[in-house]
């Protein structure tokens, strides 16, 4: 039996309908209570991307579907200015950021940073883990920022440059460095006597292309996962500081989550920090031999003539005045005296 042209029309109009009815009944059974936007500056291959992989799904598992965690790595929203704005007005609602770029808006979390403090990474857990890295998230919450008691491993940072090998402190007069934007890291570098340029992450591989710096400096696993290689020559294991990043929370967005589903995403987020640190470190250890399978040129300077430089500008006595005695304390009950 043939069908009028009318018949068929009316038909498909009527199965549009109830398609579209059906959808949206199907596609809000899908669509998560609270759909979050994650945000960092890191390449997709770094280990903080893998594991946060990792930990958006194991988040959306336990809470049945609840949260959705959408993560946009590698600047994908913005640089660390832009997203640091935008976590503070709720336009993400988590971003993992250095606490040294973070002191911009809390002075006191770029304390990790103090050149030559951390001679290795026991002892940087016993602080971050311990008194110092809750005095810090004490100051971060005072920003009205939420924190997640692990704080994520970036490393031990090296410097590279276009130019030459960096073999002692007089190499550093006059040489033209990025570094993140940080009153910490300016500051250490001048008390160099260098010419830091503050810059952000996103911008740092075309600056280094085009010779606007001859250098950075970044741990092993960046330089890598960043391919900064292809831009730089040198590599000098300098060593000077130990980097983290805290995972931060928009706290209208924190506190908008269930009591029960703050804990399901608190403990994830932890423990994912704690699989990237060893991701990290070891990333850190063994990726040199790659490194230099694609050209970079190591040195390893003796870094007690660039702590003494330090002392001699006064680097350590004027920290310790902007931070005060308490935390100055904290960190020297980590790791000892330093001015
Ligand atoms: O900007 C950098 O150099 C980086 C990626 O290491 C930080 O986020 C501090």
């Amino acid at each position: 039996m043939g069908f009028s042209r009318r018949t068929v029309l009316k038909a498909s109009a009527a199965s549009a309908v109830l398609g579209s009815i059906g959808a949206p009944f199907v596609a809000r059974a899908q669509q998560a209570e609270f759909t979050y936007k994650y945000a960092n500056n890191l390449p997709d291959s770094h280990p903080m991307n893998i594991r946060a992989k990792e930990m958006a799904a194991a988040i959306k598992t336990e809470t049945h579907g609840r949260v959705d965690l959408q993560i946009f790595p590698n600047n994908q929203l913005g640089s660390d200015t832009d997203m640091l704005s935008q976590i503070r007005s709720g336009g993400i609602e988590f971003f993992t950021l250095s606490g040294l770029i973070l002191s911009t808006l809390v002075p006191a979390a770029s304390i990790n940073g103090i050149g030559f403090a951390f001679p290795d990474y026991p002892t940087v857990w016993k602080a971050m883990d311990g008194d110092l890295g809750a005095y810090v998230r004490g100051e971060i919450r005072k920003a009205n920022l939420e924190v997640m008691d692990k704080i994520w491993d970036n490393g031990f940072r090296q410097t590279t440059s276009s130019t030459k090998a960096i073999n002692g402190p007089d190499d550093f007069k006059g040489f033209k460095i990025r570094v993140p934007v940080s009153p910490l890291w300016t500051s250490m570098f001048k008390a160099f006597d260098a010419s830091p340029a503050s810059i952000n992450f996103n911008e740092v591989y075309s600056a280094l292309q085009t010779k606007v710096v001859e250098g950075q400096e970044n741990p092993l696993a960046l330089i890598s996962t960043a391919k900064l290689y292809e831009v730089q020559k040198y590599c000098s294991l300098t060593n000077h500081m130990w980097d983290g990043f805290w995972f931060l929370a928009n706290r209208r967005a924190w506190e908008a989550l269930p009591a029960d589903i703050r804990t399901i995403v608190a403990k994830n987020i932890n423990a994912a920090a704690e699989k990237e640190r060893a991701d990290t470190e070891k990333l850190n250890a063994t990726v040199m031999a790659d490194l230099k399978g694609k050209g970079l040129i190591f040195n390893q300077p003796d870094t007690a003539p660039f702590r003494q430089k330090l002392r001699e500008a006064k680097f350590y006595a004027e920290w310790k005045g902007k931070y005060g005695e308490h935390a100055w304390s904290l960190l020297e009950k980590s790791v000892g005296k330093l001015a």
